[in-house]
């Protein structure tokens, strides 16, 4: 049944690039094949539920802007907040959502109130699912809004937060994977710190060591079958967050044993907060062997903080998707649009335009890094720069079997005197710029 929060607009369609409508589709078209693959299966799309119905339009100078009448505490509310998430999922045609636990629930008086608010959300989640064939992309737990929170969750100075913590990730474990959940995500809110002055960094780190440790352990008690993601971010809201960028996360991984079992949750605005671009990101945990799902938005470019807003470069697309195909597409992962609008886009429907606009937006990207492989546009040149590496002696000095007596020896038998090449970097930002 229609929440009647959308009015009676119908379902959104592709309608191709002609097409004038501001809530039609003119590059995403599910049904496309792009490298023998269904678009949708390819961008594997999710509505977040937490910008969406939660957020209220507050910034820090002023507060709510938004009057949306699911707003207040009671579990009637939570209910019909979700009756408008999932008209907008349907009415999107989105395959995925996720949401943390205090975005679905009202907040309890205590853990068990907390734990049996979202049991009764779940199993409403459930009929939900059933009724409009909606899927669940991840769940996680919000350890961060809470001021039990305020000094971190897993690496709270005080064990008994770590508890309640552990406890709550406990049972968003077990809302997610009784939602057949594809994914569990850990964004470590206020897992860092503010000052040295009061923080012992060590302590904190086998803290969030044993803390991750916990949850991999659980996840194979209960059969979890999705992958578990760390999602990195380097500032905000700590000064100094632990789980800094791919890399930190990656070190922290194999510092803790962990490197098997955890991947990583690639949010474009973390990246540029972390000074890097969201593909160094991407490829990088390609070349890691840690990559799971993205988190897509973009950032204002001259502030330094996560404005969370929806995409609408193409080109960055088309690079992000390109790193996506050449690792081999998501396999649980998807394109979780963590993506709020501005406070002044009040509307209804400005929630769904937001939506529309990125969604076509991936789609073009996605469309132009299909093409870009497909005709080697940039792996061919990439290919052939390395290709002396394949080469015997190359191979051997690579394997470890020379050592470096044995290859100044070689230097000096061959006579060696490499001449540079160009790398050619303005003709393949010219051939990337054919293809968007
Ligand atoms: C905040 C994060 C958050 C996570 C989920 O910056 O992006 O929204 O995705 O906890
Ligand atoms: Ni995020
Ligand atoms: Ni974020």
């Amino acid at each position: 049944m229609s929440s009647g929060f959308f009015g009676d607009i119908a379902p959104i369609v592709y309608e191709g690039p002609e097409s004038e409508s501001e809530l039609a589709y003119r590059h995403y078209n599910p049904d496309e094949i792009l490298l023998g693959k269904r678009m949708e299966d390819h961008l594997r799309f999710a509505v977040c539920y937490w910008h969406n119905f939660v957020w209220p339009g507050s910034d820090p100078f002023g507060g709510q802007t938004f009057e949306r009448p699911w707003f207040g505490d009671s579990m009637a509310q939570a209910k019909q907040k979700a009756d408008v998430a999932f008209d907008m999922f349907t009415t999107l045609g989105v395959p995925y959502y996720c949401f943390h636990d205090a975005d679905v629930r009202p907040e309890g008086a205590d853990f068990r109130e907390n734990t049996r608010n979202l049991e009764e959300i779940v199993d409403y989640f459930a009929q939900k699912m059933e009724q409009t064939g909606r899927k669940l992309l991840w769940g996680t737990a919000n350890l961060f809004s809470h001021r039990r929170y305020m000094s971190g969750a897993a690496t709270n100075p005080d064990p008994d937060i770590f508890a309640f913590a552990a406890a709550t990730v406990k049972t968003c474990m077990d809302a997610t994977h009784k939602l057949n959940g594809e994914n569990y995500v850990l964004w470590g809110g206020r897992e860092g710190y503010e000052t040295l002055l009061n923080t012992h960094i060590g302590q904190e780190l086998d803290q969030l060591g044993r803390f991750l440790n916990l949850v991999v352990e659980y996840k194979h008690k209960i059969g979890f079958k999705g992958a578990i993601l760390i999602e990195p971010k380097p500032q905000e809201p700590t000064k100094h967050q632990y789980d800094f960028d791919v890399a930190h996360v990656y070190g922290f991984l194999k510092r803790y044993g962990l490197e098997g079992e955890v991947r990583v949750n690639i949010e474009q605005g973390h990246a540029i907060l972390a000074g890097h671009s969201f593909e160094h990101e991407l490829a990088l945990a390609n070349a890691l062997g840690i990559f799971g799902s993205i988190d897509m938005n973009r950032n204002d470019y001259q502030s330094g903080w996560d404005t969370d807003q929806f995409p609408n470069n193409v080109p960055e697309m088309a690079l992000a998707y390109y790193h996506v195909l050449q690792g081999g597409g998501f396999d649980t992962g998807g394109t979780n649009f963590d993506a709020k609008l501005r406070r002044q886009s009040l509307e209804p429907d400005d929630l769904l335009m937001a939506h529309v606009g990125a969604m076509d937006c991936c789609a073009r990207g996605l469309k132009a890094a299909a093409k870009m492989l497909e005709d080697g546009a940039l792996s061919s040149f990439v290919d052939e720069r390395y290709s002396g590496w394949a080469q015997k002696d190359a191979k051997k000095m690579l394997d470890g079997g020379f050592t470096l007596d044995e290859i100044a020896d070689y230097v000096e038998a061959e006579n060696l005197n490499p001449e540079p090449k160009s790398g050619r970097q303005e003709m393949l930002e010219n051939r990337l710029n054919r293809y968007v």
